[in-house]
């Protein structure tokens, strides 16, 4: 399988919870490494393109809000298939549904407060790393 490159976001539940250096260390164990990683204060107005795709949903309003609550960490996790082993090791989008070992079983508080992101495809994982990174800040 090929070195890919994903997005992930440790969420304001997480960074609110000190559990920052739990969840990175859940990524190393899985054989993903942290090539970029930086801590920042999401404006209404990031939050709400980022996740521009749930605009029609009735949580948006409530998503953005809890995503600019507190800072969250940025960063971009490189490895083989990345995409998919972020997606596996972050869990269901659910805690009650994800499964043991898991992030988001480990840590999630609920279905909003779910304490990480993780791009859903190797197009989106382009698009979003270029949302938060410029080229020269990612060094693998
Ligand atoms: O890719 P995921 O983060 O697993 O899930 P997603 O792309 O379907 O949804 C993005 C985020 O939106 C998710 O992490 C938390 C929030 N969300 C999704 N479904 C619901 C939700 N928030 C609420 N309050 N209710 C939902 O049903």
């Amino acid at each position: 399988m090929a070195t890919e490159r994903t997005l992930s976001i440790l969420k304001p539940d997480a960074t609110r919870r000190n559990l920052t250096g739990k969840i990175n260390a859940v990524f190393e164990e899985a054989g993903l490494r942290i090539v970029a990683q930086k801590r920042i204060k999401l404006s209404d107005e990031q939050a709400g393109a980022f996740y521009a795709v749930h605009k029609e949903r009735p949580f948006y309003g409530s998503l953005v809000a809890s995503m600019t609550s507190e800072p969250v960490v940025v960063q971009v996790l490189e490895g083989e298939g990345a995409v998919a082993k972020n997606r596996e090791v972050m869990g269901a989008t659910n805690p009650a549904q994800a499964a043991d070992g898991t992030i988001r079983k480990l840590f999630a508080e609920s279905i909003e407060a779910n304490s990480v992101h993780g791009s859903d495809s190797l197009e989106n994982a382009a698009i979003e790393i270029a949302f938060f990174f410029a080229q020269t800040e990612i060094l693998p």
